[in-house]
Protein backbone atom coordinates (compact mmCIF):
# COMPACT_ATOMS: atom_id res chain seq x y z
CA UNK A 1 0.00 0.00 0.00
CA UNK A 2 1.05 3.32 -0.88
CA UNK A 3 -1.06 5.74 1.49
CA UNK A 4 -3.97 5.65 3.06
CA UNK A 5 -5.64 7.66 0.05
CA UNK A 6 -4.12 5.50 -2.01
CA UNK A 7 -6.85 3.10 -2.75
CA UNK A 8 -10.77 2.37 -1.17
CA UNK A 9 -10.06 2.01 2.47
CA UNK A 10 -11.76 -1.01 3.79
CA UNK A 11 -13.13 -0.95 7.59
CA UNK A 12 -10.45 -2.72 8.75
CA UNK A 13 -8.19 0.50 8.30
CA UNK A 14 -11.18 2.88 9.61
CA UNK A 15 -11.23 1.43 13.71
CA UNK A 16 -11.48 4.13 16.18
CA UNK A 17 -9.31 2.98 18.29
CA UNK A 18 -7.12 1.41 16.31
CA UNK A 19 -6.85 -2.52 17.67
CA UNK A 20 -3.38 -3.41 18.58
CA UNK A 21 -3.53 -6.31 15.76
CA UNK A 22 -5.23 -6.73 12.64
CA UNK A 23 -4.56 -9.34 9.78
CA UNK A 24 -7.01 -8.62 6.81
CA UNK A 25 -7.83 -12.24 5.16
CA UNK A 26 -8.67 -10.57 1.47
CA UNK A 27 -10.01 -14.06 0.81
CA UNK A 28 -12.55 -14.18 2.89
CA UNK A 29 -15.77 -12.69 3.44
CA UNK A 30 -18.78 -13.01 5.84
CA UNK A 31 -22.61 -11.85 5.41
CA UNK A 32 -24.86 -11.60 7.64
CA UNK A 33 -27.90 -13.39 7.23
CA UNK A 34 -31.58 -14.08 8.10
CA UNK A 35 -30.78 -17.31 9.72
CA UNK A 36 -28.10 -15.71 11.75
CA UNK A 37 -27.99 -16.36 15.24
CA UNK A 38 -25.76 -14.81 17.91
CA UNK A 39 -24.33 -17.99 19.71
CA UNK A 40 -23.36 -18.15 23.41
CA UNK A 41 -20.21 -20.56 23.97
CA UNK A 42 -20.09 -18.78 27.36
CA UNK A 43 -22.82 -16.95 30.28
CA UNK A 44 -20.24 -14.15 30.85
CA UNK A 45 -21.35 -12.85 27.13
CA UNK A 46 -24.96 -12.30 27.64
CA UNK A 47 -25.24 -8.81 28.24
CA UNK A 48 -22.83 -8.15 24.79
CA UNK A 49 -24.80 -10.80 23.00
CA UNK A 50 -27.98 -8.52 24.39
CA UNK A 51 -26.95 -5.11 23.48
CA UNK A 52 -25.56 -6.12 19.76
CA UNK A 53 -28.91 -8.11 19.19
CA UNK A 54 -30.41 -4.63 19.92
CA UNK A 55 -28.48 -2.84 17.72
CA UNK A 56 -28.32 -5.10 14.44
CA UNK A 57 -32.37 -6.19 14.94
CA UNK A 58 -33.82 -2.81 14.19
CA UNK A 59 -31.36 -2.16 11.11
CA UNK A 60 -31.63 -5.55 9.73
CA UNK A 61 -34.66 -6.79 10.30
CA UNK A 62 -33.15 -10.14 11.15
CA UNK A 63 -34.84 -11.98 14.45
CA UNK A 64 -31.00 -12.89 15.26
CA UNK A 65 -31.67 -14.96 18.30
CA UNK A 66 -29.27 -15.69 21.02
CA UNK A 67 -29.15 -19.17 21.68
CA UNK A 68 -26.45 -21.20 24.11
CA UNK A 69 -25.57 -23.56 21.20
CA UNK A 70 -22.44 -22.96 19.12
CA UNK A 71 -23.54 -24.26 15.87
CA UNK A 72 -24.39 -22.69 12.41
CA UNK A 73 -23.73 -19.39 10.96
CA UNK A 74 -24.04 -16.04 12.59
CA UNK A 75 -21.92 -14.57 15.62
CA UNK A 76 -20.03 -16.84 18.10
CA UNK A 77 -19.05 -15.34 21.22
CA UNK A 78 -16.55 -17.83 23.44
CA UNK A 79 -14.06 -17.75 25.95
CA UNK A 80 -10.83 -18.96 26.02
CA UNK A 81 -9.34 -15.74 24.44
CA UNK A 82 -5.26 -15.53 24.46
CA UNK A 83 -3.86 -14.62 27.49
CA UNK A 84 -2.43 -11.46 25.13
CA UNK A 85 -6.15 -9.80 25.84
CA UNK A 86 -5.82 -9.56 29.48
CA UNK A 87 -8.90 -8.28 31.40
CA UNK A 88 -10.30 -5.88 28.99
CA UNK A 89 -8.86 -7.86 25.15
CA UNK A 90 -10.77 -9.73 22.86
CA UNK A 91 -9.79 -11.25 19.55
CA UNK A 92 -12.19 -11.41 16.62
CA UNK A 93 -12.09 -13.87 13.87
CA UNK A 94 -13.74 -13.50 10.93
CA UNK A 95 -14.68 -16.87 9.10
CA UNK A 96 -17.20 -17.08 5.65
CA UNK A 97 -19.83 -18.54 7.91
CA UNK A 98 -19.32 -16.67 11.62
CA UNK A 99 -17.65 -13.95 13.56
CA UNK A 100 -16.10 -15.46 16.55
CA UNK A 101 -15.11 -12.94 19.47
CA UNK A 102 -13.53 -14.75 22.28
CA UNK A 103 -12.57 -12.83 25.27
CA UNK A 104 -12.14 -13.87 29.18
CA UNK A 105 -14.60 -11.49 30.60
CA UNK A 106 -17.43 -9.60 29.44
CA UNK A 107 -15.71 -6.56 29.57
CA UNK A 108 -14.11 -8.30 26.50
CA UNK A 109 -17.30 -9.40 24.55
CA UNK A 110 -18.46 -5.61 25.02
CA UNK A 111 -15.10 -4.63 23.52
CA UNK A 112 -15.46 -6.88 20.59
CA UNK A 113 -18.72 -5.88 20.09
CA UNK A 114 -17.65 -2.00 19.45
CA UNK A 115 -15.38 -3.61 16.92
CA UNK A 116 -17.66 -5.38 15.18
CA UNK A 117 -19.92 -3.13 14.96
CA UNK A 118 -17.48 -0.76 12.94
CA UNK A 119 -16.77 -3.63 10.87
CA UNK A 120 -20.70 -3.72 9.37
CA UNK A 121 -22.17 -0.77 7.65
CA UNK A 122 -22.33 2.32 8.94
CA UNK A 123 -25.86 1.51 8.02
CA UNK A 124 -25.79 -1.09 10.60
CA UNK A 125 -26.34 1.42 13.34
CA UNK A 126 -29.84 2.92 12.01
CA UNK A 127 -32.89 2.26 13.84
CA UNK A 128 -35.18 1.87 11.40
CA UNK A 129 -34.84 -1.41 8.56
CA UNK A 130 -32.03 -1.06 6.18
CA UNK A 131 -31.37 -3.02 2.87
CA UNK A 132 -28.35 -5.55 3.05
CA UNK A 133 -25.64 -6.93 2.26
CA UNK A 134 -24.33 -7.07 5.59
CA UNK A 135 -20.98 -7.72 5.13
CA UNK A 136 -17.71 -8.24 7.20
CA UNK A 137 -14.33 -8.10 5.48
CA UNK A 138 -12.23 -11.14 6.55
CA UNK A 139 -10.16 -10.56 9.63
CA UNK A 140 -8.05 -11.61 12.53
CA UNK A 141 -7.70 -9.44 15.22
CA UNK A 142 -6.62 -9.00 18.65
CA UNK A 143 -6.65 -6.51 20.92
CA UNK A 144 -6.59 -4.73 24.14
CA UNK A 145 -6.64 -1.59 26.14
CA UNK A 146 -3.55 1.16 26.87
CA UNK A 147 -5.32 2.07 29.76
CA UNK A 148 -7.68 0.19 31.99
CA UNK A 149 -9.72 3.86 32.40
CA UNK A 150 -11.33 5.25 29.42
CA UNK A 151 -14.03 7.98 30.87
CA UNK A 152 -16.06 10.09 29.31
CA UNK A 153 -17.81 12.84 32.03
CA UNK A 154 -21.53 14.49 31.68
CA UNK A 155 -22.03 17.46 34.04
CA UNK A 156 -25.91 17.50 35.18
CA UNK A 157 -25.93 20.11 37.46
CA UNK A 158 -24.77 23.11 35.69
CA UNK A 159 -27.59 22.45 33.00
CA UNK A 160 -29.91 19.12 34.15
CA UNK A 161 -29.97 16.95 31.44
CA UNK A 162 -33.04 14.31 31.54
CA UNK A 163 -32.24 10.10 31.68
CA UNK A 164 -33.45 9.81 27.87
CA UNK A 165 -30.69 12.51 27.04
CA UNK A 166 -28.00 10.46 29.26
CA UNK A 167 -28.89 7.24 27.75
CA UNK A 168 -28.45 8.84 24.49
CA UNK A 169 -24.79 10.18 25.36
CA UNK A 170 -24.27 6.64 26.97
CA UNK A 171 -24.97 4.91 23.70
CA UNK A 172 -22.38 7.32 21.86
CA UNK A 173 -19.67 6.41 24.26
CA UNK A 174 -19.78 2.82 24.45
CA UNK A 175 -19.39 2.78 21.02
CA UNK A 176 -16.05 3.80 21.33
CA UNK A 177 -14.66 1.43 24.31
CA UNK A 178 -15.56 3.85 26.85
CA UNK A 179 -15.64 1.92 30.17
CA UNK A 180 -16.40 4.49 33.26
CA UNK A 181 -19.02 7.56 32.74
CA UNK A 182 -18.70 10.17 35.56
CA UNK A 183 -21.78 11.37 36.48
CA UNK A 184 -21.02 15.24 37.73
CA UNK A 185 -23.96 15.43 39.94
CA UNK A 186 -23.83 18.68 41.95
CA UNK A 187 -22.37 22.16 41.39
CA UNK A 188 -23.45 25.92 42.80
CA UNK A 189 -26.35 25.84 40.10
CA UNK A 190 -28.27 22.61 40.84
CA UNK A 191 -28.22 19.34 43.11
CA UNK A 192 -29.89 16.56 40.80
CA UNK A 193 -29.80 13.29 42.82
CA UNK A 194 -32.60 12.49 45.27
CA UNK A 195 -31.12 11.76 48.81
CA UNK A 196 -33.55 10.93 51.14
CA UNK A 197 -32.49 11.70 54.47
CA UNK A 198 -31.83 15.25 52.97
CA UNK A 199 -35.10 15.42 50.81
CA UNK A 200 -34.83 19.88 50.08
CA UNK A 201 -31.02 19.08 48.29
CA UNK A 202 -33.79 18.18 45.27
CA UNK A 203 -36.83 20.20 46.27
CA UNK A 204 -35.00 23.63 46.64
CA UNK A 205 -31.48 22.76 45.41
CA UNK A 206 -32.58 20.83 42.00
CA UNK A 207 -35.72 23.42 41.13
CA UNK A 208 -33.17 26.08 38.56
CA UNK A 209 -29.88 25.61 36.28
CA UNK A 210 -27.57 27.88 35.12
CA UNK A 211 -30.31 30.35 33.23
CA UNK A 212 -33.01 30.06 35.51
CA UNK A 213 -35.24 27.40 34.28
CA UNK A 214 -37.39 25.79 36.47
CA UNK A 215 -38.73 22.56 36.99
CA UNK A 216 -37.90 19.07 38.96
CA UNK A 217 -34.50 18.97 37.39
CA UNK A 218 -33.16 16.15 39.33
CA UNK A 219 -32.90 12.34 39.10
CA UNK A 220 -34.79 9.84 41.88
CA UNK A 221 -33.12 7.48 43.47
CA UNK A 222 -34.60 5.01 40.93
CA UNK A 223 -34.00 7.05 37.47
CA UNK A 224 -30.38 7.24 38.90
CA UNK A 225 -30.42 3.12 39.01
CA UNK A 226 -32.06 2.63 36.09
CA UNK A 227 -29.20 4.79 34.50
CA UNK A 228 -26.62 3.00 36.20
CA UNK A 229 -27.94 -0.39 34.61
CA UNK A 230 -28.60 1.16 31.50
CA UNK A 231 -24.72 1.87 30.98
CA UNK A 232 -23.47 -1.36 32.49
CA UNK A 233 -25.59 -3.28 29.82
CA UNK A 234 -23.00 -1.19 27.97
CA UNK A 235 -19.92 -2.27 29.77
CA UNK A 236 -19.77 1.29 31.39
CA UNK A 237 -19.49 1.67 34.80
CA UNK A 238 -21.04 4.65 36.34
CA UNK A 239 -18.86 7.57 38.77
CA UNK A 240 -20.78 9.48 40.76
CA UNK A 241 -19.48 12.67 41.85
CA UNK A 242 -20.78 15.25 44.56
CA UNK A 243 -18.80 18.30 44.73
CA UNK A 244 -17.12 19.47 47.68
CA UNK A 245 -16.41 21.66 50.00
CA UNK A 246 -16.84 24.16 47.13
CA UNK A 247 -19.22 24.13 44.14
CA UNK A 248 -21.96 23.40 46.95
CA UNK A 249 -24.53 26.67 46.32
CA UNK A 250 -27.14 24.41 45.69
CA UNK A 251 -26.71 22.58 48.90
CA UNK A 252 -26.51 25.62 50.90
CA UNK A 253 -29.42 27.07 49.82
CA UNK A 254 -31.58 23.76 50.30
CA UNK A 255 -30.26 24.19 54.02
CA UNK A 256 -29.65 26.71 56.35
CA UNK A 257 -27.55 24.81 58.88
CA UNK A 258 -24.93 23.65 56.26
CA UNK A 259 -23.82 27.45 56.39
CA UNK A 260 -21.54 28.67 58.77
CA UNK A 261 -23.51 31.64 59.80
CA UNK A 262 -26.60 29.54 59.68
CA UNK A 263 -28.31 31.08 56.82
CA UNK A 264 -29.41 29.64 53.70
CA UNK A 265 -27.69 31.16 50.21
CA UNK A 266 -29.81 32.40 47.40
CA UNK A 267 -30.45 29.76 44.72
CA UNK A 268 -27.51 30.55 41.81
CA UNK A 269 -28.13 30.50 38.11
CA UNK A 270 -24.54 32.43 37.17
CA UNK A 271 -21.82 30.66 35.65
CA UNK A 272 -19.08 31.86 38.36
CA UNK A 273 -16.87 28.96 40.55
CA UNK A 274 -15.32 29.14 43.84
CA UNK A 275 -17.59 31.57 45.93
CA UNK A 276 -19.37 28.38 47.99
CA UNK A 277 -17.90 26.30 50.72
CA UNK A 278 -19.63 23.88 52.93
CA UNK A 279 -19.25 24.75 57.24
CA UNK A 280 -16.08 22.79 57.57
CA UNK A 281 -16.16 23.43 61.41
CA UNK A 282 -20.00 22.06 61.52
CA UNK A 283 -20.39 18.43 62.51
CA UNK A 284 -23.70 18.71 60.97
CA UNK A 285 -21.52 19.28 57.70
CA UNK A 286 -19.89 15.69 58.60
CA UNK A 287 -23.44 14.23 58.99
CA UNK A 288 -24.72 15.50 55.58
CA UNK A 289 -21.61 14.04 53.92
CA UNK A 290 -22.27 10.77 55.73
CA UNK A 291 -25.84 10.69 54.46
CA UNK A 292 -25.14 11.61 51.01
CA UNK A 293 -21.87 8.91 50.58
CA UNK A 294 -24.41 6.02 52.48
CA UNK A 295 -27.16 6.53 50.35
CA UNK A 296 -25.32 7.36 46.81
CA UNK A 297 -23.00 3.91 47.72
CA UNK A 298 -25.80 1.65 48.56
CA UNK A 299 -26.73 2.50 44.70
CA UNK A 300 -23.66 2.75 42.86
CA UNK A 301 -21.99 -1.10 42.19
CA UNK A 302 -18.82 0.35 40.97
CA UNK A 303 -15.86 0.69 42.78
CA UNK A 304 -15.15 4.48 42.77
CA UNK A 305 -17.04 7.71 44.25
CA UNK A 306 -15.85 11.19 43.70
CA UNK A 307 -16.15 13.66 46.03
CA UNK A 308 -14.48 16.64 43.22
CA UNK A 309 -12.27 18.94 45.66
CA UNK A 310 -11.40 21.36 43.16
CA UNK A 311 -11.55 25.44 43.20
CA UNK A 312 -12.07 25.28 46.76
CA UNK A 313 -10.99 29.28 46.93
CA UNK A 314 -13.56 30.00 49.60
CA UNK A 315 -12.37 27.62 51.79
CA UNK A 316 -9.00 28.05 53.66
CA UNK A 317 -5.90 25.37 53.30
CA UNK A 318 -6.48 24.30 56.38
CA UNK A 319 -10.05 24.10 56.13
CA UNK A 320 -9.15 22.12 53.46
CA UNK A 321 -7.37 19.72 54.61
CA UNK A 322 -9.55 19.47 57.76
CA UNK A 323 -12.41 18.51 55.83
CA UNK A 324 -10.11 15.97 53.30
CA UNK A 325 -9.10 14.13 56.65
CA UNK A 326 -12.84 13.79 57.63
CA UNK A 327 -14.70 13.10 54.56
CA UNK A 328 -11.97 10.24 52.56
CA UNK A 329 -12.70 7.99 55.84
CA UNK A 330 -16.58 8.26 55.20
CA UNK A 331 -16.13 7.01 51.56
CA UNK A 332 -13.84 4.29 52.89
CA UNK A 333 -16.66 3.27 55.37
CA UNK A 334 -19.42 3.10 52.38
CA UNK A 335 -16.94 0.64 50.69
CA UNK A 336 -15.86 2.93 48.10
CA UNK A 337 -12.91 4.03 46.79
CA UNK A 338 -12.04 8.11 46.20
CA UNK A 339 -11.51 9.94 43.04
CA UNK A 340 -11.26 13.26 43.26
CA UNK A 341 -10.42 16.61 41.09
CA UNK A 342 -6.58 16.37 41.71
CA UNK A 343 -6.31 19.06 44.80
CA UNK A 344 -7.36 16.64 47.32
CA UNK A 345 -4.56 14.38 46.87
CA UNK A 346 -2.09 16.82 48.85
CA UNK A 347 -4.24 16.17 51.75
CA UNK A 348 -3.81 12.22 51.92
CA UNK A 349 -1.37 9.52 51.63
CA UNK A 350 -3.56 6.59 51.10
CA UNK A 351 -2.14 5.39 47.34
CA UNK A 352 -5.14 3.79 46.58
CA UNK A 353 -6.91 7.18 45.66
CA UNK A 354 -7.50 8.38 42.21
CA UNK A 355 -6.60 11.84 41.66
CA UNK A 356 -8.16 13.18 38.44
CA UNK A 357 -5.63 15.96 36.59
CA UNK A 358 -7.37 18.66 35.12
CA UNK A 359 -4.74 21.40 35.23
CA UNK A 360 -3.17 23.23 32.28
CA UNK A 361 0.32 23.00 33.15
CA UNK A 362 2.39 20.10 32.58
CA UNK A 363 3.77 19.56 36.18
CA UNK A 364 2.07 19.62 39.78
CA UNK A 365 4.42 18.93 42.57
CA UNK A 366 1.10 17.31 44.78
CA UNK A 367 0.50 15.33 41.62
CA UNK A 368 3.92 14.00 41.39
CA UNK A 369 4.50 13.23 44.43
CA UNK A 370 1.22 11.19 44.43
CA UNK A 371 2.38 9.34 41.64
CA UNK A 372 5.99 8.42 43.37
CA UNK A 373 4.11 6.92 46.08
CA UNK A 374 2.83 5.12 44.05
CA UNK A 375 -1.37 6.48 43.34
CA UNK A 376 -2.74 6.05 39.66
CA UNK A 377 -3.51 9.44 38.34
CA UNK A 378 -6.47 9.44 35.75
CA UNK A 379 -5.73 12.29 32.89
CA UNK A 380 -7.95 15.13 31.90
CA UNK A 381 -5.45 18.03 31.05
CA UNK A 382 -8.11 21.09 30.58
CA UNK A 383 -6.49 22.44 27.58
CA UNK A 384 -5.71 18.96 25.84
CA UNK A 385 -9.21 17.38 26.73
CA UNK A 386 -11.94 19.72 27.97
CA UNK A 387 -14.77 18.70 25.79
CA UNK A 388 -16.61 21.87 26.56
CA UNK A 389 -13.30 24.00 25.33
CA UNK A 390 -14.08 25.87 22.05
CA UNK A 391 -12.68 24.18 18.94
CA UNK A 392 -12.08 27.94 17.97
CA UNK A 393 -12.70 31.58 18.00
CA UNK A 394 -15.81 30.85 15.70
CA UNK A 395 -17.50 28.40 17.91
CA UNK A 396 -20.40 29.42 19.06
CA UNK A 397 -21.01 26.98 22.65
CA UNK A 398 -18.44 26.62 25.01
CA UNK A 399 -15.64 28.34 26.71
CA UNK A 400 -12.22 29.37 26.27
CA UNK A 401 -10.53 29.76 29.79
CA UNK A 402 -7.83 26.93 28.65
CA UNK A 403 -7.60 27.76 25.60
CA UNK A 404 -9.15 27.02 21.84
CA UNK A 405 -9.06 23.21 20.82
CA UNK A 406 -9.07 21.93 17.73
CA UNK A 407 -9.39 18.19 16.70
CA UNK A 408 -5.46 18.15 16.25
CA UNK A 409 -5.04 20.08 19.71
CA UNK A 410 -6.91 17.55 21.54
CA UNK A 411 -4.85 14.19 19.87
CA UNK A 412 -1.46 15.73 19.98
CA UNK A 413 -0.49 14.64 23.37
CA UNK A 414 0.83 11.93 25.08
CA UNK A 415 -0.87 10.91 28.61
CA UNK A 416 1.63 8.77 29.41
CA UNK A 417 4.36 11.23 29.37
CA UNK A 418 2.74 14.73 29.67
CA UNK A 419 3.04 15.78 32.93
CA UNK A 420 6.07 15.77 34.68
CA UNK A 421 6.89 12.68 37.00
CA UNK A 422 4.08 10.74 35.88
CA UNK A 423 5.20 8.08 33.61
CA UNK A 424 2.79 5.82 31.51
CA UNK A 425 3.07 3.35 34.57
CA UNK A 426 1.23 6.03 37.02
CA UNK A 427 -1.42 6.85 34.66
CA UNK A 428 -4.70 5.23 34.96
CA UNK A 429 -6.40 6.19 31.72
CA UNK A 430 -8.22 9.22 29.99
CA UNK A 431 -11.39 10.98 30.91
CA UNK A 432 -13.04 13.87 28.68
CA UNK A 433 -15.11 15.73 30.63
CA UNK A 434 -17.80 17.79 29.13
CA UNK A 435 -18.93 21.13 31.72
CA UNK A 436 -22.33 22.58 30.49
CA UNK A 437 -22.09 26.11 31.68
CA UNK A 438 -23.04 26.60 27.50
CA UNK A 439 -24.70 23.23 26.99
CA UNK A 440 -28.44 22.68 27.25
CA UNK A 441 -29.57 20.54 24.52
CA UNK A 442 -28.48 16.60 23.26
CA UNK A 443 -27.25 18.71 19.89
CA UNK A 444 -25.00 21.08 22.03
CA UNK A 445 -23.26 17.89 23.57
CA UNK A 446 -22.77 15.79 20.49
CA UNK A 447 -21.03 19.33 18.94
CA UNK A 448 -18.58 19.59 21.61
CA UNK A 449 -17.82 16.00 22.52
CA UNK A 450 -17.72 14.69 18.66
CA UNK A 451 -15.41 14.16 17.20
CA UNK A 452 -13.12 14.60 20.37
CA UNK A 453 -14.78 12.09 21.96
CA UNK A 454 -13.46 9.92 20.08
CA UNK A 455 -10.36 11.30 20.31
CA UNK A 456 -10.28 10.88 24.10
CA UNK A 457 -10.93 7.13 23.43
CA UNK A 458 -7.98 6.47 20.96
CA UNK A 459 -6.05 8.37 23.41
CA UNK A 460 -7.14 5.78 26.20
CA UNK A 461 -7.31 2.79 23.94
CA UNK A 462 -4.90 2.07 21.60
CA UNK A 463 -0.80 1.57 21.76
CA UNK A 464 0.69 4.68 22.04
CA UNK A 465 3.63 3.30 19.13
CA UNK A 466 0.33 3.91 16.86
CA UNK A 467 0.17 7.76 17.72
CA UNK A 468 0.26 9.47 14.68
CA UNK A 469 -1.89 12.20 13.96
CA UNK A 470 -1.75 11.49 9.73
CA UNK A 471 -3.05 8.23 9.81
CA UNK A 472 -5.35 8.87 12.70
CA UNK A 473 -6.99 11.91 11.08
CA UNK A 474 -8.71 9.40 8.32
CA UNK A 475 -9.89 6.71 10.75
CA UNK A 476 -11.26 9.44 12.36
CA UNK A 477 -12.82 11.17 9.79
CA UNK A 478 -14.69 7.52 8.39
CA UNK A 479 -17.03 7.28 11.38
CA UNK A 480 -18.73 10.74 9.93
CA UNK A 481 -21.66 8.25 7.78
CA UNK A 482 -22.26 5.93 11.28
CA UNK A 483 -22.67 9.46 13.03
CA UNK A 484 -24.23 10.48 10.00
CA UNK A 485 -27.03 7.70 10.33
CA UNK A 486 -27.20 8.15 14.20
CA UNK A 487 -28.17 12.09 14.25
CA UNK A 488 -24.91 12.50 15.73
CA UNK A 489 -24.66 16.30 15.47
CA UNK A 490 -21.10 16.62 15.05
CA UNK A 491 -17.99 19.67 14.70
CA UNK A 492 -16.99 19.01 10.76
CA UNK A 493 -13.63 19.79 11.39
CA UNK A 494 -11.44 20.91 8.78
CA UNK A 495 -8.74 19.14 9.87
CA UNK A 496 -10.19 16.15 9.28
CA UNK A 497 -10.63 14.11 5.66
CA UNK A 498 -14.34 13.44 6.04
CA UNK A 499 -15.56 10.11 4.85
CA UNK A 500 -18.89 11.21 2.72
C1 LIG B 1 -13.41 24.39 35.91
S1 LIG B 1 -12.37 21.76 35.95
C2 LIG B 1 -14.18 23.60 36.75
C3 LIG B 1 -15.62 23.51 36.51
C4 LIG B 1 -16.07 24.35 35.36
C5 LIG B 1 -15.08 24.23 34.24
C6 LIG B 1 -15.49 24.94 33.00
C7 LIG B 1 -12.89 21.73 37.33
C8 LIG B 1 -12.46 20.62 38.13
N1 LIG B 1 -13.67 22.74 37.69
O1 LIG B 1 -16.30 23.88 37.69
O2 LIG B 1 -17.31 23.91 34.94
O3 LIG B 1 -13.86 24.76 34.68
O4 LIG B 1 -14.64 24.67 31.94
Amino acid sequence: MTGPTAQAATPLQELVPQPVQVQPRADITFSLTATAKIQLGTGTARKPAELLASILRPSTGYALPITDEVTGDGIVLLDNADPKTGEEGYQLDVTPKQVIIRANSAAGHFNGIATLRQLLPPKAEAKTRQPGPWTVSGASILDHPRYQHRGAMLDVARHFFTPDQVKRYLDQIAAYKINYFHLHLSDDQGWRLEIKSWPDLTRIGGSTEVGGRKGQLHYTQEQYEDLVAYAANRGITVIPEFDMPGHTNAALASYAELNCDGRKRPLYTGTDVGFSSLCISKDITYKFVDDVVREVSAITPGQYFHIGGDEAHSTSDADFVKFMNRVLPIVKKYGKTTTGWHEFIKTTKDTTLVPQFWGTETSDANVAAAAQRGNEILMSPANRIYLDMKYNKNTKLGQDWAGLIEVKDSYNWNPGAYLDGVGEASVRGVEAPLWTETIRTSADIEYMAFPRLAVAAELGWAAAATHNWDRFAPRLGAQAPRWKVQGINYYASSQVPWKK
